[in-house]
């Protein structure tokens, strides 16, 4: 489905008086605070935030799976509602694919569709966490640190497929979650684990294409409950400090244990350059894959703080990061759902970019604590949704992304092109 841009113009018409009001109200707050508002429009406006192909569709359970119709049944569709994302919030420019789930027939043709939406392509996923069709040898004990050579090799070589697709696609990372892993203790010896891991990892690496990375997802449990060769940050970065530069770590929000601090996380990897990017989503128990900023607005917000903080020090030198989200939702419309998340990802970098850094130094330099909770919590409590939505009216996007996405009819028009029982493909 193509949009038609008058719609838009349309919606922002009608919204328009009552936005205005609210961004003259917050820019002369800004101003008088110092900021340049028209620094930060900038900065909004290019934060772009990858989608990933396997969150366009409703998400599941092992107790069952409701799927809402009109979803993408192949990954031209999943192109074409990411193209359709992007012509709302002008913030999505980009689409992660998961390989064997998304194998482009045609790269040519994939590509040139992406182009036709102004997508690119961010990091490429490989799966060895499930076994295919006509595949050769089970996963069921493991892949790249599986006791057998056998297994490590066709996991390699299937990584090797994927880097293939990208380049193919013009992506410029892979990303390798292991859910490598034990259930009971005895299971395995963590020290040959790991450095069977590290060898695969070695192989891999190396036929990495000049200018590609490989991020390097942890995870602390599931599949397997006893324990993840990739387990937490420090596996992670140990594993990239012993690859080599390429090697990133890639933090994903649910992949930690409760109250888990995360922000201190990211400055540790941010202070040795090592981290890769980011798969953004909330969680109030597990790896629940929720909206991003449904249930922990404030710990984004710190992360953000962090981020900012860091790509602002001339004391950090890390490479230019992968913004993606990893959602998948079992009952919302999965493209409402992604809006929200894109939204709450740009407010909590928003708020960021508006804490008065200068004072916070200050701050802590004296150590005044309530203070720079203040400072913290002055630029948390601003309400910076007239800056998003002003970014977006300059690019030409709408005002108000699921209030268009609703009043447009969009999912209604899905459904009569896909089909009420349309499943998208993939988990
Ligand atoms: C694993 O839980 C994970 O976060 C990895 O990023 C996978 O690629 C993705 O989810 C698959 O759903
Ligand atoms: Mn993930
Ligand atoms: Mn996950």
């Amino acid at each position: 489905m193509i949009l038609d841009k008058s719609l838009i113009e349309q919606h922002n018409e009608k919204q328009s008086a009552l936005h205005q009001k609210k961004l003259d109200t917050l820019t002369a707050v800004l101003s008088d605070e110092g900021h340049s508002v028209n620094a930060i429009l900038d900065k909004i406006a290019a934060f772009q935030v990858a989608i990933p192909s396997w969150a366009l569709g409703t998400g599941g359970t092992r107790f069952g799976r409701f799927a809402g119709g009109g979803e993408p049944r192949s990954l031209e569709e999943k192109i074409e509602d990411v193209g359709l994302l992007h012509a709302i919030n002008q913030s999505s420019g980009a689409i992660s694919l998961h390989i064997p789930w998304d194998i482009p027939q045609n790269a040519k043709a994939i590509q040139q569709l992406a182009a036709s939406f102004e997508l690119k392509f961010d990091a490429v996923n490989s799966n060895t966490f499930q076994d295919q069709q006509n595949q050769d040898l089970s996963y069921k004990y493991g892949s790249l640190s599986h006791t057998d050579k056998g297994v490590r090799d066709q996991a390699i070589a299937h990584n090797i497929e994927v880097i293939k697709h990208g380049v193919d696609l013009g992506s410029k990372a892979l990303t390798i979650w292991l859910s490598d892993g034990t259930d009971f203790p005895g299971q395995q010896n963590f020290r040959r684990a790991f450095q069977r891991t590290l060898d695969s990892f070695q192989q891999i690496y190396a036929a990495l294409p000049d200018e590609w990375k490989v991020f390097v997802e942890y995870k602390p449990y599931e599949p397997h409950f006893y324990s993840t060769v990739v387990a937490d940050w420090g596996s992670s970065l140990l594993f990239c400090q012993k690859l080599g530069e390429k090697a990133l770590g890639l933090v994903d929000l649910g992949h930690h244990l409760p109250n888990t601090n995360i922000e201190q996380i990211v400055s540790r990897f941010l202070m040795e350059g090592k981290l890769g990017g980011f798969h953004f989503n909330d969680s109030k128990y597990g790896d629940d894959d929720l909206t991003v900023g449904s249930i922990k607005p404030y710990q984004l917000f710190l992360i953000f703080n962090e981020l900012v903080e860091g790509m602002q020090s001339a004391e950090v030198n890390n490479p230019e990061l992968s913004w993606m989200i990893d959602a998948s939702h079992n009952i919302k419309d999965p493209l409402e759902d992604l809006l929200q998340s894109v939204e709450a990802i740009k407010m909590a970098y928003a708020q960021a970019l508006i804490i008065d850094r200068k004072a916070l130094e200050k701050a802590q330099a004296e150590n005044d604590v309530t203070q720079a909770q203040e400072i913290l919590q002055n630029a948390y409590r601003t309400d910076v949704r007239p800056l998003l939505a002003q970014a977006r009216l300059q690019a030409g996007a709408a005002l108000h992304p699921v209030s268009f996405y609703r009043e447009s009819n969009i999912r209604e028009e899905l459904v009569k092109q896909r089909g009420a029982k349309a499943f998208a493909t993939g988990l």
